[in-house]
């Protein structure tokens, strides 16, 4: 099933030509409307009219997030406020906000790529889908609602928050779909055994999660506890919001809309391009944005190419879900750790939940991390045996699948705090 078949399927030097025209009609705009990326080709000796080949985006300079936060609010926008029909922000988790603009065309595109992966993830118009994103600043639930309405379907526009709420309405308007975050979607499958609702009595068949690093592990248990088919979608406000990169129903990696983004991965050290196949920090230019168009952003996220065709007929790129941020990467003792790898790990223990939290701390200049984890209540309160056991046994996975020892901590059920939106499970200390 496909949104625009005839744009997803493309053949190679087809696309490639459509992106080389985009991108030197972009690197044109920003020449001529954004003072920070004339200055950057001007310092760097750089005539972007140049430009002849995919290639030569090499030879072109990065932006980082950063740059950004030099220029606020509006200073990287290439046309006028008056022009511009909305504004989004990012979280600032990382530091100070940034914003992003769009015009109306740009509007228009964003729905269009929303909807293509809607319609790839299965969606169709016939479906309610219940958008449990926050409304506001944030890309989420804006960029899946205008998408899920250009695709013609039915929306519940909830919002996050509010569990036992988004449950009642599930149940009564019938939702078929579920967009969210991957935690908020565990959070939701805990109280609605909590209210006593069989999530197969439900007519929910769609989960659409993204916003947030989450295993295959996390998805397994997803699937099984909502009795849905989950699917990534990946995107950033940077960028765009949503959209950027979605599953399809193959559920092996994001096909990314290339015919809007050219990708690269490079190595975050060397900023050379990786081996094709190799974990490298993504990078993104846009080749249709009006409002605000980014050359070479440096997303810090994590991930690797899947150059094998998709069995689905796409022929657009697909990256590996993403690993986490190169910012959420924590060196424990030396060893380079990622917390969605400890997710997968404990995931598949049996007798844990799949709640868990990360403790970093530094005892005589030593790291030391802690894997807080919920088990089942009948371990929790089992004989002291069992629970050591099961203790062991993680301790012992850590080691051979991580190199690094860790200390665990079992936890009853229910006592780790639960997310509505993106979820922070590491609780670092040692800069404290
Ligand atoms: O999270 C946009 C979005 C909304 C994507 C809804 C998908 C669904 P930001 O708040 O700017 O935008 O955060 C962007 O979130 O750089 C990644 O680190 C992370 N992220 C987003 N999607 C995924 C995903 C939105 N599917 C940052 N897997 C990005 C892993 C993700 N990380």
């Amino acid at each position: 099933m496909y949104w625009e078949q005839e744009k997803e399927c493309l053949d190679r030097p087809q696309l490639q030509q459509l992106q080389l025209t985009r991108l030197q009609e972009t690197l044109r705009k920003v020449g001529a409307t954004v003072p920070f990326y004339r200055n950057t080709f001007s310092k760097m000796k750089l005539d972007p009219g140049k430009v002849k080949s995919l290639d030569d985006l090499r030879r072109l300079p990065f932006t980082k997030k950063q740059d950004l936060r030099d220029n606020y609010p509006y200073g990287l926008f290439a046309i006028p406020l008056r022009e511009v029909v909305r504004i989004h922000s990012s979280s600032g988790t990382t530091g100070m906000a940034t914003v992003v603009g769009y015009s109306k065309n740009d509007i228009v595109n964003w729905s269009n790529l929303v909807a293509r992966i809607l319609c790839g993830a299965g969606v169709t118009a016939d479906d309610m889908i219940q958008i449990a994103f926050g409304y506001g600043l944030f890309t989420g639930g804006f960029g899946l609602h205008y998408g899920a309405e250009r695709l013609g379907a039915s929306v519940i526009p909830i919002s996050a928050g509010n569990t036992k709420r988004q449950i009642q309405i599930m149940q009564d308007f019938k939702t078929t779909a579920l967009v969210c975050t991957p935690s908020y979607a565990l959070k939701m499958a805990d109280v609605m055994m909590d209210m006593g609702i069989n999530p197969n009595g439900l007519s929910l068949r769609f989960g659409l999660f993204g916003a947030e690093p989450w295993s295959e592990a996390m998805r397994i248990e997803i699937n099984e506890r909502l009795g849905i088919r989950a699917t990534d979608n990946y995107g950033l406000s940077e960028i765009l919001g949503p959209g950027v990169a979605g599953e399809c129903q193959e559920c092996n990696g994001l096909h990314v809309n290339e015919d809007h983004f050219l990708i690269e991965i490079i190595d975050p050290d060397s900023l050379e391009p990786v081996a094709p196949g190799e974990v490298g920090e993504l990078v993104i230019t846009t080749l249709t944005k009006e409002a605000f168009p980014v050359i070479r952003y440096r997303t810090r996220d994590l991930t690797r190419l899947l150059p094998e065709p998709c069995p689905c007929g796409r022929t657009f790129v697909r990256v590996n879900r993403m690993m986490g941020r190169s910012d959420d990467m924590l060196i424990i003792k030396g060893v380079n750790v990622f917390p969605t790898q400890i997710e997968s790990i404990l995931f598949d223990v049996e007798g844990t939940e799949p709640h868990y939290r990360l403790i970093v701390e530094r005892e005589n200049n030593e790291d030391k991390l802690t894997v807080m984890v919920e088990v089942v209540e009948s371990i929790f309160f089992d004989a002291m045996k069992k629970q050591r056991a099961l203790m062991d046994m993680i301790k012992k996975k850590m080691v051979s699948e991580l190199g690094i020892g860790v200390d665990v901590k079992l936890v009853e059920e229910r006592t780790l705090e639960r997310f509505d939106g993106k979820g922070d499970r590491v609780i670092d200390r040692r800069e404290l």
